[in-house]
């Protein structure tokens, strides 16, 4: 990759197309503020850009790609900076587009049920806007107090209602994007259905900012479900967890989340927020089961179908959450367990998934060769959904163990998901951290093919340079 060297010249041009104060340097703001924008949730992992833009629209944006599509000049577009896989590091140092001033919400359709929306918008900002109307948004990753709409559709994020709901991607009508090139383009219509052509829309979805930068999105929406049940059920043996979780969908249940939680994940969210858990000795694993709708009289008839599942296990006091702040205690305490092992320390985090019915196998595994190589994980995710993330726990590992020997195991539970029908990320995508294990899951063949899609949406090669391949 042939880039050049970002020049005084461009910097000024860039300050005439986004305004003085939000073209940031090293030199101009504090450096740490500066410091951010090199970094994301991925490790502790630091990439210096050269100039930091915080364009107001996608008129700005298509003007600025245009000039680095004309001068050789990277790009990495940046929403909150919450990614686990290095996606919003500018590993090639240039320019990094933030895109925190597009935060508006357009326009609440209420007679579509859709919405348009700017992607420096917060998920949760967006998810209580259209709740305020009695719609629903599904997608709610862990970080959606923090995290964008445009960053989760560079990973068509999930979270926990993407087992009855679907991800980010289900979700997306028509994508207005800056192509690598500048140009302006909207992928589809806002229709609930399209059969015009490819699908350019999906297409950009998951494509982790490297095929387009998306400056507007039309979202479809749900009547939001007034009524929910939250049970938190321990498990005396965790792969016993890991099997209630296909048992319950085989008994006709879709719950609205389905949770697991190996024991250090649940303790140490629960220490980090201070908020006081009862765990008794014998308890290794806990499911956190939701069950939502409109009628909580259905509700209460489908959580006896879900104990009489469990009744076939060797669990212990379920907790039945039957008020709204205990709802959020237990979903806070899941939701913060990512936070929790980042604040204990460093960590690996690897984002497996696998057909539902195979995660005791894939659980089994991630054990077994974390001993052998000795090293230490917490295990958690959206189990409905075969998504099991393993954090590998850094602790005392030197620079070499955690930087090369940790690539044949992390490369063997991969192998395994493979090997049970999965793949190397449900959620959180390839970015720069995974790139090495792609080849794992996905033939040259079907790699090529993605590198020629590169090509053909960059063929200067400046979105996002180094990343997924
Ligand atoms: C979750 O499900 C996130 O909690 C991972 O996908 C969170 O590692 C994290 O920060
Ligand atoms: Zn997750």
């Amino acid at each position: 990759m042939n880039f050049q060297p970002l020049t005084p010249e461009l910097v000024s041009a860039f300050e005439q197309i986004v305004g003085h104060q939000h073209v940031l340097t090293a030199h101009g703001v504090e450096a740490e503020i500066y410091a951010d924008y090199g970094r994301d949730h991925t490790e502790d992992l630091h990439f210096a850009p050269d100039v930091v833009l915080r364009p107001a629209n996608a008129e700005e944006i298509s003007q600025i790609v245009r000039l680095c599509y004309e001068h050789h000049i990277p790009v990495t577009p940046r929403g909150a900076g919450t990614g686990l896989s290095g996606g919003a590091l500018p590993i090639h140092n240039g320019v990094v587009i933030s895109t925190e001033r597009l935060n508006k919400i357009i326009e609440i359709d209420e007679r579509n049920l859709q919405a348009t929306v700017e992607p420096g918008v917060i998920n949760q900002v967006f998810q209580e806007a259209v709740q305020a109307k009695g719609l629903f948004y599904p997608p709610d990753p862990a970080s959606k107090g923090s995290c964008t709409l445009g960053g989760n559709l560079a990973h068509s994020s999930g979270g926990p209602k993407a087992v009855k709901y679907g991800t980010t991607r289900d979700y997306v009508l028509n994508l207005q994007v800056v192509l690598p090139t500048g140009d302006l383009i909207w992928t589809a219509a806002n229709t609930l259905k399209n059969s015009t052509g490819y699908n350019l829309t999906q297409l950009m979805v998951g494509s982790e900012g490297t095929l387009g930068i998306i400056t507007k999105v039309v979202f479809r929406l749900l009547p939001y479900p007034q009524q929910n049940i939250l049970m938190l059920v321990p498990f005396r043996q965790i792969e016993q967890a890991a099997e209630a979780v296909s048992a319950v969908f085989r008994a006709g249940i879709i719950p609205s989340g389905m949770e697991f939680m190996e024991r250090e994940a649940i303790a140490w969210s629960s220490d980090y927020l201070q908020i006081p858990l009862t765990l008794p000795e014998d308890i290794h694993a806990h499911l956190l089961i939701e069950l939502d709708g409109q009628d909580l009289d259905e509700l209460y008839k489908e959580a006896e179908q879900v104990y009489d599942v469990l009744g076939h296990y060797d669990v212990g006091e379920v907790l039945l959450a039957d008020n709204a702040t205990q709802k959020d205690e237990l979903w806070r305490i899941r939701r913060n367990i990512g936070n929790s092992v980042r604040y204990n320390s460093v960590y690996k985090e690897e984002d497996t998934v696998v057909p539902r019915a195979e995660l005791p196998i894939l659980l089994k595994g991630v054990k077994e060769i974390g001993a052998r190589y000795g090293f230490k994980s917490v295990c958690y995710g959206h189990a409905g959904d075969g998504n099991l993330h393993v954090n590998i726990i850094r602790g005392d590992l030197n620079d070499e163990q955690w930087n090369v020997g940790l690539r044949q195991p992390i490369s063997e539970i991969f192998e395994l998901c493979v090997k049970l029908g999965g793949t190397i990320s449900g959620e959180h995508g390839i970015g720069l951290v995974q790139k090495g294990y792609i080849g794992i899951a996905l033939p040259e063949v079907n790699l090529d093919l993605m590198r020629g899609i590169k090509r053909v949406f960059d063929p200067a090669g400046i979105l996002n340079p180094g990343k997924i391949f």
